[in-house]
């Protein structure tokens, strides 16, 4: 695969040059004058590029905290004012569906100052989520298992965004999905799974901020007969027809037309790439991986679903395209759950007042009663609650998912030995514009 990513560590302090107004990137004042330790997470301490000795001038120049490598300086160390907007750029933003209005922009103040506003939270999720997916861009390499994958961004996400329970932290589990699976496998322990040269990967993790998601996904290959694939997938991402008043069924036709409108070539058989059918984008609420006030979906082939994209609304744009039957089925071990936002409450009696841990009735009290405190409603895997401590919960688990307290999402595959590719950007529909809050250098 060809490193397109290279050079990307440093952009949190280069950026500066590129995206003037200057962000907030730099600490102002004196090289070492934060008076907490900088030692800890080792970040390295930038000063000037030029080694050329100059007059001292009265002010030293800002120096800017730099990210490590592996990424695991928190944000608050690089952006100590908070991470700024990025700059207005087609890519970044379109507008192309609302003419900007005095009432608008006048709409946008009062969402920026609304003190509920999600806007800084999302920033910084988004710049976490570039941050480490551009080290797992240039570090993920055949040979490596499942789970040291996994592991490698979940430690990056939790050391950038400064993991603090509810306030901040992952998202969800860590999608590492090869060849026909296309979504929702992430390690469960003992997974002997390693990556190999002629695997495509579908690489999809989430993080959160004060409960808003960032939730986009890449796929990446080492075998150059799988690019036109993951070329069609990431175009279809990219339609760009998404926005206020859309329809969705609509959109999953735009959206279809770019993904078929490509075919591609492995060894010596041609296939068409099909949209997967029924694979879809989704609004995220407040803690909700699928929902806000009205869930709605995004399909990625022609339907007659009128429903329409509103103002305000805060969506997963994801595609998927296949060399297979352009279909997933559910299949092999689940790693994925999350407790459903509108979940029954267990009975009293079973989960608090007559609770005695490790009897085969309440494990599932005591499962529910973990998954409260570490995940509440934000997606979680059985490694998660590994790392927490729980053991033997899978009884407990079962019962939640038969009595709809927790939902599985088990892997979601096409047909064996058909080969799958994904794209997937979070974007905000704001008033004057649609800001794609995921979009970075590599995609
Ligand atoms: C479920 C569980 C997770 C949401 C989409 C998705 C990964 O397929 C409505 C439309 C994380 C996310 C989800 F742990 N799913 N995005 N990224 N998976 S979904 C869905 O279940 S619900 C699509
Ligand atoms: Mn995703
Ligand atoms: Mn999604």
């Amino acid at each position: 695969m060809i490193d397109k990513t290279a050079g990307i560590t440093e952009q949190t302090t280069t950026k500066d040059e590129e995206m003037p107004p200057a962000p907030p990137h730099a600490v102002e004042g004196e090289a070492d004058d934060d008076d907490d330790d900088d030692d800890v997470a080792a970040p390295d301490i930038g000063g000037e590029k030029k080694k050329k000795k100059k007059k001292k001038s009265k002010k030293k120049k800002a120096a800017a905290v730099v990210q490590s490598d592996p990424p695991r300086v928190g944000l608050s160390k690089l952006f100590p004012n908070g991470v700024s907007p990025p700059l207005m750029s087609p890519l970044l933003f379109s507008n192309s569906f609302r003419t900007t209005s005095e009432e608008k922009r006048y709409i946008e103040r009062e969402i920026e100052n609304n003190p509920e506003t999600t806007y800084s939270s999302i920033r910084r999720a988004a710049e976490v989520h570039r941050q480490v997916r551009a080290h797992a861009r240039r570090t993920i390499r055949p040979g490596m298992s499942m789970t040291e994958i996994c592991e490698n961004i979940e430690n990056g996400t939790r050391a950038l965004v400064e993991e603090d329970g509810f306030e901040a932290g992952i998202g969800f589990p860590t999608g590492v999905n090869l060849n026909e699976c296309a979504a929702h496998f992430s390690p469960n322990a003992n997974d002997k799974t390693y990556l190999k040269e002629g695997d495509i990967m579908k690489v999809d993790f989430g993080v959160q901020v004060k409960g808003r998601i960032v939730d986009s996904a890449f796929t990446l290959s080492w075998n150059p007969d799988y690019e036109n694939l993951i070329t069609a997938v990431q175009e279809a991402t990219n339609t760009g027809e998404a926005g206020i008043d859309v329809r969705l069924g609509e959109l999953g036709g735009k959206i279809q037309e770019v993904m078929e409108s490509y075919e591609v070539t492995i060894g010596t058989k041609t296939y068409p790439v099909k949209s997967i059918e029924n694979l879809t984008g989704h609004t995220i609420g407040l803690y909700q991986i699928h929902g806000g006030k009205a869930g709605k979906s995004v399909p990625i082939v022609k339907t007659n679903d009128q429903t329409k994209m509103e103002e305000g609304e805060y969506f997963a744009i994801e595609t998927f395209g296949s060399t297979g039957r352009g279909r997933v089925a559910e299949s092999g071990e689940c790693s994925h759950y999350a407790k459903l936002p509108d979940a029954p409450r267990l009975r009293k009696d079973d989960s608090l007042i007559k609770h005695v841990l490790g009897t085969l009735h309440n494990r599932r009290a005591r499962s529910l009663n973990t998954i409260n405190k570490h995940f509440g409603t934000l997606p979680f895997c059985r490694r998660y609650l590994d790392r927490v401590g729980e053991t033997s919960y899978l009884y407990g688990l079962q019962r939640l998912i038969k009595d709809g307290i927790v939902h599985d999402y088990p892997p979601l595959k096409d047909q064996p030995g058909s080969m799958t590719a994904q794209f997937e950007h979070t974007i905000l529909l704001r008033p004057t514009v649609k800001e794609v809050v995921s979009r970075g250098e590599d995609y």
